[in-house]
C-alpha cells in the first residue's frame, strides 16, 4: 500500500452512498501493475525441481516447493480481479437500480464471487478427516541397495522431499484434536521414481485383519447414526457392540486404551507402516520389512483429564503445537527403522505377518535405523496442501512391493477411489501437492478438471505416429514382484489370523505400572458410556483372555461382577516368543533429554518478584522451552519494586492444561492476590493431577499449600524452594526434561 493511499480515510467510497452521481463514479482506488506470472517460475521448473531430488539439498529447502512455487499466488500490491483477470471497482456494494431499488441480475462479480462461495466446500475424507500437515525431507543415513532399489535409500546422504500429513481417525474436520483416537502418520515421499506414500498410524497394529470389515468398523466408531453422537469419540454404544463382537481388534484396543491415543504433540509420537511390506532389490531378489518411525522427543502423551481440558482450551492445540515448532524453527524430527527379514523366518513366526493385528516383537527381529524424517515448512495455504493432498497406500514405486496381507489389499483399491468423489475427478493427481516431480507421461486423457495440455493426436500405444512414445520402461520400470500364487478362492482365514490375545497381552505385559493404571481407567470410562450392560460385560468377558488384573480393574471401575473369559476362537494358542516387550511402553523413547519446545507457565500478578521471574524466563528460553506470564488478566502488571511486567496470557485463556510445567515465583503482594483467586488454585491442582513439574520459590509456595499440595520427597517434579533462582532453575529444568511425574499419582487423584 502507498502513502497516500494509506493516508486516505478508512472509506473513502463511503460518500458513494449518499448520491446518485457519486454512485455512478465509484471511488477506484489505487492500482498497480500486474505481476508477471511467468516471474520466479523458470529457475524453479519441473526438470530443476526434480535434480533437487538427486543430491543432497540445503537444511531446509524443499524440492517440493520448486512445483508448488509455479502455482503460489501473492496478491501483495495487486489489485482484487474477477476470475476473468477483469480489474473490480468495488467490492462492497452490488449492483442496483438505485440505491434502494433491487440488485440487477447482471451484476457478474456478485454472482460470480456467490456461486464461489457457494461450492467453497469439498466434501470431508471418509476417515482422517481431522488433520495437519508439514513439509520437510527425509535423509539417507545408511544405503540399502542391497535389499532394495527404492529411491530414497539409494545412497547416504540422499534427501527425498516429503509432505506429511498427522490426523485423528473418527472426528469430523472440525473436531478436537485431543480425542482419545488412534493418530494418521501419513508421509508422502516425492521420489525421483515417483511418489511413494508410507500412510501409516501411530499405532502398529489395526483393529481388524480384513478390508471387508472396514466399513463396518468405521460406521461402528462414528457417531452414531440416528442422532449423530458422539463426535471424536469411541465411548459410545456402537463402537464398544462391534469390537466386542470382534475379538481380532483385542490387541488394538490395548494400544487404543494406552496413553498413546492421547499424544502430547504429534511431534512426540511414533508412527508405523502397519503392514508387512516387501524390500525387492534391483537383483529381483525380495524381504519382508516393517517401517518405524520413532521421534527424536521421545514418545510422550497426555493424560485423560487434561486432554479432556485441552480440548475445550484449544481445540486446535495438535495443530497449533506442530505450526508454532515449525515456524519457531524448532522442526520436529523422527528416525526410521526398519525390520527386514525373510519368508522363511516368517514362516516360523507364532504370528502370520499378514495379519495387521500382530506386531513383530523388536526382540524377534531388531529394527535398524536407516534415515532421518524432518519436518521444517508449514503449508502456505491449509485447503490447497493439507486438505486436497491425496494419500495412496497404493502408491510405491521400484524397489517396493506388497504383501497378501487382506487389509492392505482393500487399502489398495480404497484410496484412489475415494479421492474421486472427494477431489472431484481422476485428475486429482495434477493437483500441486500431489504431483510427482518425475515426470507423468502416459495415454490417461481428459476427465474432469484437467490441467495438462497434452500435445499431438496420438493418445495409445503401441503406436508409429508418435515414435512409439511414451515407450513402456520395461525392466527399468515398475515390476511386481513374481510371489507365487496357487489355492482355490474362497472366503476365509489362514490358521494363525486366529489366536487374539498372545499380543494384547505382550503389550499390557509391558507396560510401565501406571501406563496400565491408565488402560484400565480408560477402558472402565469407555464402558461407562456404554448404554447396553450386555456390551460391557461382553467386553470385559474379552478382557479376561489378556489379563485377569486388567479385567478385575475394568470390572471394578464399572461396579459390576468379573463375567466369565469369552470363548477362544482356538483352544490351543500357539505359544508366543516374546512375553514382554520393554519398546512398547512410552518410557521406552524419553526422549533427547532436553526441554526444547516445552512450554512453561510462569504466575504472575501484581507485586510479583520480578528479577526471580526474569531469571527464571532467562533460564528456560536458554535451554529452548517456550515462556508464558499468565496473570489475572493480560497486558502490564507492576512487580514488585514498580518494574512493570507484561502478562502474555491470563488464567483464563491460557489454562494449566496447555503446559508442561509451571512457576510460581515469591513476591507476598502476588501470592496474596494469587491465594485469594481460585482460577490460579486450580491452575496448581490440575498441573499437578496431570503430572507438571511445579516449582514454587519463597512465597511462591504458599500458593501449593492453599492449594492443597503438600511436598512430598518422593515427587521428582514438585519443587518448593527458597534462594537464588540461579540454583532452583536448573532443578526445574531437570525435572522438565523428564516430562512427567507419574509417581505422584494415586486412584483417585488425591488433589
Ligand atoms: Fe485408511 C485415510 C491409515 C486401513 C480407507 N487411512 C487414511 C489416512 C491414514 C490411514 C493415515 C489419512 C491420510 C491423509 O492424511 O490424507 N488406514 C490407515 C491405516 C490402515 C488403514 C494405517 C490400516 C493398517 N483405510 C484402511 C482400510 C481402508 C481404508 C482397510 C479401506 C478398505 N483410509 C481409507 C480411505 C481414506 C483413508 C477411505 C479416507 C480419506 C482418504 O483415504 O484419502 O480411503
Amino acid at each position: 500500500v502507498d502513502a497516500a493511499a494509506a493516508a486516505m480515510p478508512h472509506n473513502a467510497g463511503k460518500a458513494a452512498e449518499y448520491g446518485e452521481e457519486a454512485a455512478r463514479c465509484p471511488y477506484t482506488g489505487a492500482t498497480v501493475p500486474a505481476a508477471d506470472p511467468s516471474a520466479g517460475a523458470s529457475s524453479l521448473s519441473e526438470s530443476a525441481a526434480s535434480e533437487k531430488t538427486n543430491g543432497p539439498a540445503e537444511p531446509g529447502v524443499n524440492a517440493a516447493g520448486g512445483r508448488l512455487e509455479r502455482v503460489r499466488a501473492d496478491a501483495s500490491g495487486q489489485a482484487l480481479t474477477t476470475n476473468q483477470g477483469v480489474r473490480v471497482s468495488d467490492n462492497q456494494h452490488s449492483l442496483k437500480a438505485g440505491l434502494r431499488g433491487p440488485a440487477l441480475l447482471k451484476d457478474f462479480v456478485l454472482r460470480e464471487k456467490v456461486t464461489h462461495f457457494d461450492h467453497e466446500r469439498i466434501p470431508e475424507r471418509i476417515v482422517h478427516a481431522r488433520g495437519s500437515a508439514a513439509h520437510g525431507y527425509f535423509e539417507c543415513q545408511r544405503a540399502l541397495t542391497d535389499l532394495t532399489a527404492a529411491a530414497p535409500f539409494a545412497e547416504k546422504g540422499k534427501r527425498t522431499p516429503v509432505f506429511v500429513r498427522f490426523s485423528t481417525v473418527a472426528g469430523e474436520r472440525g473436531s478436537k484434536d485431543t480425542a482419545r483416537d488412534v493418530r494418521g502418520f501419513a508421509v508422502k515421499f516425492y521420489t525421483d521414481e515417483g511418489n511413494w506414500d508410507l500412510v501409516g498410524n501411530n499405532m502398529p497394529v489395526f483393529f481388524i485383519q480384513d478390508a471387508m470389515k472396514f466399513p463396518d468398523l468405521v460406521h461402528a466408531v462414528k457417531p452414531e447414526p440416528h442422532h449423530g453422537m458422539p463426535q471424536a469419540a469411541s465411548a459410545h454404544d456402537t463402537f464398544w457392540d462391534f469390537v466386542s463382537l470382534m475379538p481380532e481388534s483385542t490387541h488394538m484396543l490395548m494400544w487404543l486404551m494406552s496413553d498413546r491415543a492421547i499424544p502430547r504433540s504429534y511431534r512426540m509420537m511414533q508412527g508405523f507402516g502397519v503392514h508387512t511390506f516387501r524390500f525387492v532389490n534391483a537383483k529381483g531378489e525380495s524381504r519382508l520389512v516393517k517401517f518405524h518411525w520413532n521421534p527424536v522427543l521421545g514418545t510422550h502423551s497426555q493424560v485423560w483429564d487434561e486432554a479432556v481440558k485441552v480440548s475445550g482450551a484449544d481445540p486446535d492445540f495438535h495443530r497449533r503445537d506442530l505450526w508454532e515448532a515449525i515456524d519457531a524453527g524448532n522442526g520436529p524430527q523422527w528416525e526410521l527403522g526398519v525390520q527386514v527379514f525373510t519368508e522363511e523366518e516368517a514362516d516360523q513366526f507364532s504370528f502370520d505377518v499378514l495379519d495387521a493385528t500382530k506386531i513383530v516383537p523388536e526382540e524377534l527381529v531388531p529394527v535398524v535405523p536407516v534415515g532421518r524424517l524432518v519436518l521444517d515448512r508449514n503449508p502456505d495455504n491449509f485447503f490447497a496442501e493439507t486438505e486436497q493432498v491425496a494419500f495412496c497406500a497404493a502408491h510405491v514405486v521400484p524397489g517396493l512391493d506388497f504383501t497378501n496381507d487382506p487389509l492392505l489389499a482393500g487399502r489398495i483399491h480404497s484410496y484412489v477411489d475415494t479421492q474421486i468423489s472427494r477431489l472431484g475427478g481422476p485428475n486429482f493427481h495434477e493437483i500441486p501437492i500431489n504431483a510427482p516431480l518425475a515426470p507423468v507421461q502416459n495415454n490417461q486423457r481428459d476427465g474432469m478438471h484437467r490441467q495438462a495440455i497434452h500435445r499431438g493426436r496420438v493418445a495409445y500405444e503401441p503406436n508409429s505416429l508418435a515414435g512409439g512414445c511414451p515407450f513402456q520402461a520395461g525392466m527399468e520400470g515398475f515390476v511386481s514382484f513374481p510371489e507365487p500364487a496357487a489355492g482355490d478362492e474362497l472366503r476365509g482365514h489362514p490358521e494363525k489370523f486366529a489366536e487374539h490375545y498372545n499380543q494384547a497381552a505382550l503389550f499390557y505385559a509391558s507396560q510401565a505400572g501406571w501406563e496400565r493404571g491408565h488402560i484400565a481407567s480408560a477402558f472402565a470410562f469407555e464402558l461407562s458410556k456404554v448404554t447396553v450392560p450386555a456390551i460391557r460385560r461382553r467386553m470385559v468377558a474379552s478382557l479376561r483372555n489378556v489379563s485377569d488384573e486388567l479385567a478385575q480393574a475394568v470390572a471394578q471401575g464399572l461396579g459390576m461382577e468379573l463375567p466369565d473369559p469369552l470363548p477362544r476362537a482356538i483352544e490351543d494358542p500357539p505359544r508366543p516368543e516374546v512375553e514382554v516387550s520393554p519398546s512398547l511402553s512410552l518410557t521406552a523413547r524419553p526422549g533427547d533429554g532436553g526441554i526444547a519446545t516445552r512450554k512453561v507457565a510462569i504466575l504472575v500478578a501484581e507485586g510479583v518478584d520480578a528479577k526471580a521471574v526474569s531469571a527464571v524466563a532467562d533460564a528456560l528460553i536458554g535451554a529452548g522451552a517456550t515462556v508464558r506470564l499468565v496473570g489475572q488478566r493480560i497486558g502490564p502488571l507492576a512487580a514488585e519494586g514498580g518494574q512493570a511486567l507484561d502478562a502474555d496470557g491470563s488464567l483464563d485463556n491460557q489454562p494449566s492444561a496447555l503446559f508442561d510445567g509451571a512457576v510460581v515465583p515469591g513476591g507476598e503482594a502476588a501470592v496474596e492476590r494469587l491465594r485469594a483467586d481460585g482460577r490460579a488454585l486450580e491452575f496448581l491442582r490440575d498441573a499437578f493431577r496431570h503430572g507438571k513439574t511445579l516449582m514454587g520459590m519463597g512465597e511462591g509456595k504458599q500458593l501449593f499449600a492453599a492449594a492443597g499440595i503438600e511436598p512430598d520427597e518422593a515427587d521428582g517434579g514438585l519443587l518448593l524452594v527458597d534462594g537464588a533462582p540461579a540454583k532452583s532453575a536448573p532443578m526445574f529444568i531437570e525435572a522438565l526434561a523428564r516430562h512427567r511425574h507419574p509417581e505422584r499419582e494415586t486412584s483417585p487423584p488425591a488433589v
